[in-house]
């Protein structure tokens, strides 16, 4: 009897070790475990506690997952699954609450969900964001009970406690990020609402009630249409080549297909391919065999049928105005690339490209009306093409972009390693003066822009170049524009949008970010597009000054300056003096510069084709959802 205590004593100890050492592991390096200790890392904090409630809807134990930013700035999660276990593990001693929230490994054990996604920054599971928050409270409801454990740092405050009666089954997980492991722990209603809203559509069994208590603003997100309605959501402010997208699914080989594709007048592709609800931003085997059965289903159809003379369709025609979202699912998705932007299996390619291929024939064949639109719209794509490169070959002209010399515009650095070489585009001629007084001129160039120019939504992709604002652009850049483009010959590893914090500013981002989406992807890809972060504040009293970045910052700065301490706004980059502009905003000791990656592309991109689109009303519900944000921007 008494050799077992001990023995029992004896391990939990040792388990607790276990633990411990795991959760040390995670806040020594918490970028490994998150992904990264930027607004980013700490997202996907609230991804990883969120996907983990979507999950047991998936499973078919709850419909709604809630999530609500507290006043406080922490996050609640709330599921009416089952609730996690919180009966004792014999073996380890805990209850499975506790090993669930502490324990590194425990994840996989509890889930029996096999397109869970192991390893990679998603699935890392719950004990992860416990190690990184300052605080956490998991309250189940389960069995007629309430229980509850709290933790610091991932470490119990004590074990689990019923904390009264309950007559629902569900969990809470409520967090507290700790500021000592994020660079910022302020959550971004915009980013959350995008997630949520993805996963909504992704998972059209799901609802996603959201509230942001810290402002009032709520919304649920709820998709009966899934991925079809994705697709006519990414599509709402532009004008469709035919009614409603074509939906296909089903499953090969144990991968879940679940696709839905509709054609535009427009001239852009959007296709968006997901795993396991997962987007990757670089496709992968799902995404080629989603191509290679969408170009050679759509040849077939147009010489089986006399529409395409002799001509042969290449990919990009076929794809020219084409919205998609291929979302599959399947076991032990294998992620390739630096960022695991990428999907591997080489089973989801066959498997995606049987599927569509059947589909999407046998669509072709019923649908003859619509067949037709879709050919034609990809002829034209054809001769458009074949337009431009005749003209090209005829006057044997090099693109305008190797025979034009650099813009009169541009102020080029003395340093000609692109590695070494920055580049800052600059709203109006005035900012840029101080710009290129402020930098330094041994690696920083400046480019002034002007924004209003750059609104092309109906351009011609051949065309493009005939905007001397845009010309300018892809000159100084160098890699080209389009399909063409080169990532290899750009002249800048840092690409530095730079504009002024009110609406305008703002609006010429997003032309920028749209352009550089939609015609340099690989420049965004590659993390070369930056955003420059100009200060908010300065706080001065008598000669010391503190520039703020923020409004957290802000105040700080005027408790540490103390009695009498003065602030001023800054609205523009024009208020301040060369000086100023290097020390606050291009001084790479001192700047705050933020990445710009894929999905800010995609966001662009939409909020781009809402203001600029064919359709008034959902630039109406825009304005309206965002104008407290403008007023916000423009005080
Ligand atoms: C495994 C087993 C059971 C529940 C869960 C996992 C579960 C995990 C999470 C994470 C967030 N919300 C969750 N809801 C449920 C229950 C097994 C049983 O009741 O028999």
């Amino acid at each position: 009897m008494d050799g077992n205590f001990n023995k029992a004593e004896e391990d939990y100890d040792a388990d607790s070790i276990v633990a411990l050492h795991g959760l040390e592991a995670v806040r020594k390096r918490p970028g490994m475990y998150i992904g990264s200790t930027d607004s980013r890392g700490l997202h996907h904090m609230v991804y990883e506690v969120v996907d983990n409630g979507i999950d047991e809807v998936m499973a078919g134990f709850a419909t709604e997952v809630d999530v609500v930013i507290n006043e406080d700035g922490s996050i609640s999660v709330t599921d009416d699954g089952r609730g996690i276990p919180t009966g004792m593990n014999q073996e380890e001693g805990k209850s499975a609450l506790e090993m669930c929230l502490t324990d590194l490994h425990a994840g996989g054990k509890f889930n029996q969900n096999s397109y869970k996604v192991s390893g990679g920054l998603h699935g890392v599971g719950v004990s992860v964001v416990n190690a990184l928050s300052e605080r956490l409270i998991a309250t189940v409801d389960r069995e007629g009970k309430r229980f509850q454990q709290t933790y610091r740092i991932g470490i119990p405050d004590g074990p689990v406690e019923v904390i009264g009666d309950s007559d629902r089954h569900g969990t809470t997980i409520t967090f507290w990020p700790d500021p000592e492991m994020f660079e910022t722990v302020a959550f971004d209603y915009t980013t959350l609402q995008n997630r949520f809203r993805n996963q909504a559509f992704l998972n059209k069994e799901a609802t996603i009630n959201f509230e942001d208590k810290r402002t009032g603003r709520k919304e649920r997100f709820h998709y009966d249409g899934g991925v079809s309605e994705f697709v006519q959501y990414l599509n709402r402010s532009k004008t469709p080549l035919h009614p409603s997208p074509m939906h296909f699914e089903g499953e090969k080989n144990n991968v879940v297909i679940d696709i839905a594709l509709q054609w535009t007048d427009g001239y852009n592709e959007e296709i968006d391919s997901f795993v396991n609800t997962i987007f990757t931003p670089e496709g992968g085997t799902h995404l080629t065999g989603f191509r290679t059965a969408l170009t050679k289903t759509i040849n077939d159809y147009g010489k089986a049928n006399n529409l395409l003379k002799d001509m042969t369709l290449e990919g990009s025609d076929v794809r020219e105005g084409l919205t998609a979202i291929i979302s599959v699912r399947m076991p032990e998705p294998q992620f390739e690339g630096q960022t695991k932007a990428k999907l591997g299996s080489s089973i989801a390619q066959g498997a995606v490209s049987a599927l569509m291929g059947e589909k999407l024939s046998e669509f072709l064949l019923e649908n003859p009306q619509v067949a037709q639109l879709i050919v034609k719209k990809a002829v034209s794509a054809f001769e458009g093409r074949e337009a431009a490169r005749k003209a090209r070959d005829a006057t044997r002209r090099k693109s305008v972009l190797e025979t034009t010399s650099l813009p009169g515009k541009l102020a080029d650095c003395s340093e000609r390693d692109p590695s070494k070489c920055e580049l800052y585009i600059v709203e109006g001629d005035s900012a840029g003066g101080s710009a290129k007084q402020g930098r330094d001129r041994q690696f920083q160039a400046i480019l002034p822009l002007r924004g209003k120019i750059l609104n092309v939504e109906k351009a011609r992709p051949d065309r493009l170049l005939d905007h001397e604002e845009i010309k300018n652009l892809a000159i100084a850049i160098g890699g080209g524009i389009g399909k063409e483009f080169d990532v290899s010959k750009i002249r800048y590893h840092n690409v530095v949008i730079m504009t002024d914090a009110d609406v305008d500013g703002a609006h010429i981002g997003t032309l920028l970010l749209t352009l550089f989406y939609r015609q340099m992807k690989p420049l965004i890809e590659a993390g070369h597009v930056y955003i420059a972060m100009p200060p908010l504040y300065r706080v001065y009293k008598g000669k010391k000054q503190i520039y703020a970045y923020n409004d957290e910052e802000m105040v700080s700065a005027m408790a540490e300056l103390g009695q009498g301490a003065n602030v001023s706004r800054y609205k523009g980059l024009g208020e301040m003096n060369p000086q100023q502009l290097w020390e606050t905003t291009m001084n790479p000791e001192t700047r705050i510069m933020k990445k710009v990656t894929i999905e800010d592309g995609i966001l662009a991109d939409q909020l781009f084709s809402v203001l600029m689109g064919d359709d008034v009303e959902p630039r109406r519900e825009f304005i309206i959802e965002h104008a407290h944000e403008v007023i916000n921007l423009d005080v």
